[in-house]
């Protein structure tokens, strides 16, 4: 049973997000998504969402790739996920590429998956306003 993680705020769920939580489940058997708090969305990457926690989670937990979601409450709880849930690769986007490099010295897998072009959340929110 290989145990793939990835964190994320996954408002206003978008074929991005989709096409990353697909990619990542191919990785392995069992995909686990960490998605922000709404006060770790605010106070540490400034992000107001328009779905709060809760709407986010449930949304995610519809997934058929998703195996569990859980909180993200702050940036350094990712030690403590992977020995929690015996992960075996940590997943992101490549926006994020060499950010967690340090997670292979707990033992896990990091991969960078290229982002869906065109398509973010900010997008959509400026689209709307016109
Ligand atoms: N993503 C993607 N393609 C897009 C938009 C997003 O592949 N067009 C990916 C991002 O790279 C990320 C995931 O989808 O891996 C979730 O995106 P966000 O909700 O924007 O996540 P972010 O705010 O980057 O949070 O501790 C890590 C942070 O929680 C990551």
């Amino acid at each position: 049973m290989k145990r793939v993680i990835t964190y994320g705020t996954f408002d206003l769920l978008h074929y991005g997000h989709i096409n990353l939580l697909r990619r990542a489940k191919e990785l392995g058997d069992y995909l686990v998504v960490a998605t922000s708090t709404d006060e770790f969305n605010l106070d540490e990457k400034n992000k107001h969402c328009y779905f709060n926690y809760e709407q986010r989670k449930q949304l995610l937990e519809a997934i058929r790739y998703v195996d569990l979601v859980i909180p993200e409450n702050n940036w350094e709880q990712k030690i403590d996920d992977i020995k929690e849930y015996h992960i075996d690769v940590f997943v992101m986007g490549d926006d994020w590429k060499g950010k967690f490099d340090y997670l292979r010295d707990y033992g896990v897998e990091v991969v960078y998956l290229p982002r869906t072009p065109e398509i973010s959340t900010t997008q959509i929110k400026h689209d709307l306003e016109k």
